[in-house]
């Protein structure tokens, strides 16, 4: 059974803004959850909230012991689910460490975090995609402008916006070294973007994303009307932000490795199905299918 495609993108028409479908905040009682009335007015109105100091200092030396052991580790450099930067053999992103890392899957599953996405989204949620952005110093490319669910809908298949991203820091996310840019409110609108999605897209898009992304005038009316705001904060800190919010990064030429850990929570409700390009579905180490 065909479902229907209620956000058409790369499949012909012309590039443009249409409306947001589906609500940001799930949730029917804001006053009910782990989160303030201020907070889930915030998330509700920009797309994102960023939370500094939300785990501990001995927490995060221990994501940090992971992250460096991952990046050594000869297996890990092999694997499929290891991007490596298109311009060195600098490691980009390791993806399913929800699965691969223990200690990356005890925090996906941590309670605090949980709890925020079943609130938001008013549902079961389950693990969607997960990964390690290194963002070195000296060598860390940008990741261009895009929405993620415009990727996760037409390439996945996911139907709805029903799915959102926590991003942990686990470095000190500077204004210098490629930060998080996010554009306060475009989580309200749906740039459907030009052209068609190559076959196996993912093995150049996640080095350098060159379809899927907005063109120049609609991301110039959403800064226009919302802004840019940097996401920076002290490792520790937790970004959460709409599957459909427009974000992107600069590259990082200083000393100053900008690396987070990025969990994907998705609506058991919304379950990924058929990618709406009509293509062979992606890897289940960048989309959780079972
Ligand atoms: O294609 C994807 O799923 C990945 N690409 C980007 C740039 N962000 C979301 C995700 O990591
Ligand atoms: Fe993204």
């Amino acid at each position: 059974m065909n479902r229907p495609d209620l956000y058409p993108s790369r499949c012909g028409a012309a590039p443009g803004i249409t409306e947001r479908l589906d609500p940001v905040v799930y949730a029917r009682d804001w006053l009910r959850g782990p989160l303030n009335q201020s907070q889930v007015s915030a998330y509700d109105r920009d797309g994102f909230l960023l939370l500094e100091n939300f785990f501990s200092a001995a927490e995060i030396a221990e994501f940090v012991l992971e992250l460096e052991r991952l990046r050594h580790d000869p297996q890990v450099r092999a694997s499929e689910a290891t991007i490596t930067e298109r311009s060195s053999q600098a490691v980009r992103s390791i993806f399913r460490v929800h699965e691969d890392s223990p200690v990356f899957t005890t925090l996906a599953r941590d309670e605090r975090l949980i709890d925020i996405a079943r609130f938001l989204l008013d549902d079961e949620v389950y693990i969607h995609q997960s990964r390690l952005n290194y963002k070195p110093g000296f060598r860390g490319k940008e990741f261009y402008w895009h929405s993620d669910f415009e990727t996760w809908h037409v390439e996945d298949g996911m139907p709805r916006m029903r799915a959102l991203s926590m991003s942990i820091t686990l470095t000190d996310n500077h204004s210098c070294n490629g930060p998080l840019l996010l554009i306060p409110g475009s989580h309200r609108h749906f740039v459907i973007c030009a052209g068609e999605t190559p076959a196996q897209h993912f093995k150049s898009s996640l080095k350098k994303q060159e379809y899927g992304v907005p063109d120049d005038a609609s991301l110039t009316r959403l800064v226009e009307q919302g802004g840019i705001v940097e996401a920076t904060g002290k490792a520790g800190s937790l970004i959460i932000f709409d599957c459909n919010a427009m974000h992107g990064s600069n590259g990082n030429i200083t000393p100053f490795p900008r690396s987070n850990a990025f969990f994907v929570y998705n609506a058991v409700s919304n379950r990924v199905g058929n990618p709406f390009s009509g293509q062979a579905p992606r890897p289940g180490y960048i989309c959780t299918r079972e």
